[in-house]
């Protein structure tokens, strides 16, 4: 295991982690996992995969610039030059990108039987939602309206589908399942931990409005592998957030609502 720590905002001291020792689970079945790096940013989506392979109890190198996000990112810049994003993952001799395809990707190779549902059951089709939808509507879709609400606060609900409304839409899927992907966590639940954060620490969203999403995230902060993540990758908490949007616009109901019964 090498592990060089340096200090934080140091510009010479890159931290190297190699994990694993601690793993408590050997993957039951599926093929031999190749060597992964993670190339990480503090506090971002590459959280990620480091949670994911704590779950799994699966061996990683994790790469980041200990309190540095630029240093961190200039690492992940020499990699992928194109789309330098966090997370980006050296699998093997292949570089990869976007995080729900990473994890799919090791679940499905490295451990198909766990942290997601059975193919066949009802539980799958939801699981498969939400593996999507944190990225392809609600991280998108919060985004574009922090970026258009800090130019001019909204005064009235957006007849598009707003960051309200997608969160809303996770608070109605949580009153009638304990977990994104139905009746257990699964991989599901890591994909949405990170855009639920942004919703509510940006100020996107009014956190006392979602109850079923606060203790959602009560019991899933409350993992040893949600904690082993943020011991390894956020050593020194959240660095560099965006500021939070200042209160804006009334929020609630723009029609009555008739929840799915999925
Ligand atoms: N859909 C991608 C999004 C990756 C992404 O945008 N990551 C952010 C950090 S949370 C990033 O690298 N931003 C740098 C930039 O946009 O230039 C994923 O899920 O991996």
């Amino acid at each position: 295991m090498t592990m060089q720590i340096g200090r934080r905002g140091s510009l010479a001291v890159l931290a190297g982690l190699a994990f694993g020792a601690t793993a408590q689970a050997a993957p039951r079945k599926g093929s031999p996992l190749p060597d992964i790096t993670i190339y990480h940013l503090e506090g971002r989506r590459s959280e990620r995969i480091v949670w994911l392979m704590e779950e799994l109890g699966f061996p990683y190198k994790l790469e980041f610039k200990r309190g540095d996000l630029m240093g961190s990112m200039a690492a992940i810049r020499a990699l992928s030059p194109i789309v330098p994003m966090a997370p980006t993952v050296k699998y093997g001799d292949q570089i990869l990108v976007e995080s729900g395809a990473i994890m799919d990707l090791i679940v499905t190779r490295h451990a198909p039987d766990r942290l997601r549902p059975a193919e066949a059951s009802r539980d799958f089709p939801n699981h498969l939602v939400f593996m999507h939808y944190a990225e392809g509507s609600l991280a998108a879709r919060l985004f574009s309206d922090y970026r258009a609400w800090r130019a001019q606060p909204p005064k009235t609900r957006s007849p598009m589908v707003d960051s309200e409304a997608c969160v809303q839409f996770a608070e109605d899927h949580l009153t009638r399942h304990p977990w994104f992907g139905g009746a257990d966590f699964s991989t599901a639940d890591i994909m949405m931990m990170f855009p639920l954060n942004v919703a509510t620490s940006l100020n996107l969203v009014d956190a006392a409005q979602f109850p079923k999403v606060a203790a959602w995230k009560a019991k899933t902060e409350a993992r040893p592998a949600y904690q082993r993540m943020l011991a390894k990758a956020r050593p020194d908490g959240l660095i560099g957030a965006l500021p939070a949007l200042p209160a804006h616009a009334p929020s609630g109901p723009r029609a009555p609502r008739t929840p799915p019964a999925n």
